[in-house]
């Protein structure tokens, strides 16, 4: 068998000027995918499709999979009226990443959940979000970070064994942003950190396979140092642990 094979899921870009605003590209952010080919596996992008069938065929076809960050989430998918703090939405590509990442969970596929995508997988799995890390009471952090992409700014602490605390410690620095967070935590995810204001910072499957979410953006960080390289690695493992088991 090959080197594992890690669908990045997809975005939508709407050119804002240039020579056609209003165009839609799908696209992610190239740090994704020089993270898992850094990592030994083989990335793949994975775009935005409408249909059910088509999101679901598209998983299928990958060993593993990673979560890409993106605008903020439709807050009506998990029952809230939009507050005044919310962002850019962008409800199709929710409603994809949602469909796509329920599938991952139904086959037991390996999934690494990256800023949105902890927050999708959240609510994948029946949980909210706050809309705006303001409406968090106590929430004093700086969560959109003013330095560089891969240099870390708060710290994290982490909550038990978790696949997170055995790679990185009971401590250790991150990057940050995003100006969400998860609020009620989806059936079948267990916290594994939180920044020091009490603000979710990761999540993982409670059941053993593969699923962890982090809040941070590993793949920013790899662009300046080793430290999150071992997250990806494990990605890739499981995903071949995967693709060995079907
Ligand atoms: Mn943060």
């Amino acid at each position: 068998m090959g080197r594992p094979v890690i669908g990045i899921v997809g975005n939508l870009l709407i050119e804002q000027g240039g020579f056609s605003p209003g165009m839609e590209r799908s696209y992610v952010n190239n740090d994704y995918v020089a993270a898992v080919e850094r990592a030994g596996g083989i990335p793949l992008i994975l775009p935005v499709v409408r249909g059910q069938d088509v999101a679901e065929r598209q998983t299928e076809c990958v060993d593993g999979l990673l979560i890409s960050g993106g605008y903020d989430m439709d807050p009506l998918l998990y029952g809230e009226e939009p507050i005044r703090t919310l962002g850019f939405v962008y409800r199709e590509t929710d409603i994809f990443q949602l469909r796509t990442i329920k599938t991952a969970l139904k086959r037991g596929q390996p999934i690494l959940a990256i800023c949105k995508g902890i927050q999708l997988l959240n609510v994948a799995c029946g949980g909210t979000l706050y809309q705006d890390i303001g409406e968090i009471p106590g929430a004093f952090v700086k969560h959109s970070q003013d330095r560089k992409r891969s240099c870390p700014s708060h710290t994290v602490v982490t909550e038990g064994e978790s696949v997170v605390a055995e790679l990185f410690g009971s401590t250790f620095p991150v990057n940050s942003y995003h100006h969400q967070a998860l609020k009620e935590i989806g059936r079948g995810l267990v916290v594994t950190s939180r920044a020091m204001d009490g603000v979710v910072e990761s999540v993982e499957s409670g059941n053993g396979s593969f699923v962890v979410g982090v809040q941070w953006h590993p793949e920013m960080m790899l662009t300046g140092g080793d430290e999150m390289l071992p997250l990806f690695l494990r990605l890739v493992e499981a995903a071949g642990s995967f693709a060995a088991s079907l």
